[in-house]
């Protein structure tokens, strides 16, 4: 009964923004959890959403339940944005999803039970929630080489060797689409090209876990990938996440992408995304998808978001380049250059399990465990302090 159960173990990044919280030195700096910052150290509303949040409050008529699969006019305009003009619209199932997560578990489990024996294969490493999600979803996992030995480029050869040997026709390849988490190493559309060809030459199903768009060069540019797959496989699931890049976090805004192969097998796998939904969560929540949609069917909305969602992607570039610089300024501190070849919010930043509670415990910086630093996290008024604290427990 209840009194036997024991305790979980506390999620290890969610764990350290509770200890973070809880530290009362002033000079504290969380590196750690993935949201963005701005230069006053808040995760700001954009206000594109604030706007489209005074429209909405007058115009919404009724808190009545969404169709299972969502909003049509935010599943439409998210298709669009996802997908454009690529794919023609009756081989594409839309499934408005709570959040990337809630998004990956009803893939998870369509893949579990709609596609069994497959098998999901996902990078290594990878976002840790992957495996628990595939896992809960029923879905067995298995992982493929990404990150190379100096844990800071990609394993390029080692990724092709692993998806064309390790897998049977029918596994599924769960990609980053842009802003690899935990390690900014992207492909170059160049090899993208080639991942491509492998996974349409080996018959795999290629999910595309899409969070980021607009955190690494921008919209069109961190939809290169996707678009590659997209253009050479005839199925692929697409999990998008809107808390990102429309600052939406605790609006649970994402959706499902689903491509067939042809407008029956596409209706068929909507049908069965449906029944995974309602006896899941059995529809999903209503605002945040609404000022999703408000702001892409609005022009100047549209036009403020690009620009609201270029300055997040320039103020990390930004901090990037500072941190490199400020490390530079460190005697003796290795060269962190390669942090400016990688993209979005993460980087490894070499610093070991130890150094990482070093540099919590001695100067109040907080970063995973694995070294993965929230670059968009710092505070770019006391660069000099934090690359100094880098510097004092890599020495
Ligand atoms: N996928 C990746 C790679 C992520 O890093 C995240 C969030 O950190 C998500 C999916 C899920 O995002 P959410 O469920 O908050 O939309
Ligand atoms: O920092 C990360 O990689 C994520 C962030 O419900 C996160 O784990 C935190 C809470 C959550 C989803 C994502």
């Amino acid at each position: 009964r209840f009194d036997s159960i024991p305790l979980a173990p506390p999620d290890a990044i969610l764990g350290l923004t509770e200890a973070f919280a809880a530290d009362t030195r002033s000079e504290k700096m969380n590196l750690s959890v993935g949201v963005y910052k701005d230069a006053s150290g808040v995760t700001p509303i954009l206000k594109c959403v604030k706007e489209a949040e005074k429209q909405l409050i007058e115009s919404e008529k009724t808190k009545g339940y969404l169709p299972i699969n969502g909003q049509p006019d935010y599943r439409s305009q998210v298709q669009q944005l996802v997908f454009g003009d690529r794919v023609e619209s009756d081989r594409i199932a839309m499934v408005q999803a709570p959040g990337g997560t809630g998004a990956l578990r009803v893939a998870g489990e369509f893949l579990a039970r709609q596609c069994s024996p497959t098998r999901v294969f996902l990078p290594s490493p990878t976002w840790a929630n992957h495996n628990a999600i595939m896992q809960s979803a029923g879905a067995p996992v298995e992982s493929y080489t990404y990150l190379a030995d100096d844990r800071r480029s990609l394993n390029f050869e080692g990724m092709l060797s692993d998806l064309r040997d390790k897998t049977r026709p029918g596994d599924a390849v769960l990609l980053h689409a842009c802003c690899h988490n935990p390690t900014g190493v992207d492909p170059t559309a160049e090899q993208w090209q080639e991942i491509a060809r492998v996974i349409s030459s080996q018959g795999l199903i290629p999910v595309l876990d899409f969070a980021y768009q607009g955190f690494g060069d921008g919209l069109e540019a961190d939809a290169v990938g996707l678009h590659t797959v997209l253009d050479k496989c005839a199925e692929a699931i697409v999990c998008s996440s809107y808390s990102k890049n429309f600052g939406l976090y605790s609006e649970r805004v994402g959706a499902i992408g689903l491509v067939a192969s042809n407008p029956a097998a596409a209706s068929a796998s909507l049908s069965q995304l449906k029944v995974l939904v309602r006896s899941n969560y059995s529809n999903p929540p209503r605002h945040g998808a609404a000022i999703v949609a408000t702001i892409l069917a609005d022009q100047e909305l549209t036009r403020l978001w690009k620009t609201e969602l270029d300055e997040m992607r320039i103020r990390i570039t930004q901090l990037r380049e500072k941190f490199v610089e400020g490390m530079a300024k460190q005697a003796g501190a290795p060269d962190f250059s390669f942090l400016l070849k990688q993209k979005g919010m993460f980087s490894y930043s070499g610093l070991t399990a130890m150094q990482a509670d070093e540099l919590r415990t001695k100067y109040g910086v907080y970063v995973v465990g694995s070294g993965r630093i929230n670059v968009a996290g710092m505070d770019e008024d006391r660069m000099d302090w934090l690359c100094g604290a880098v510097a004092g427990v890599l020495s």
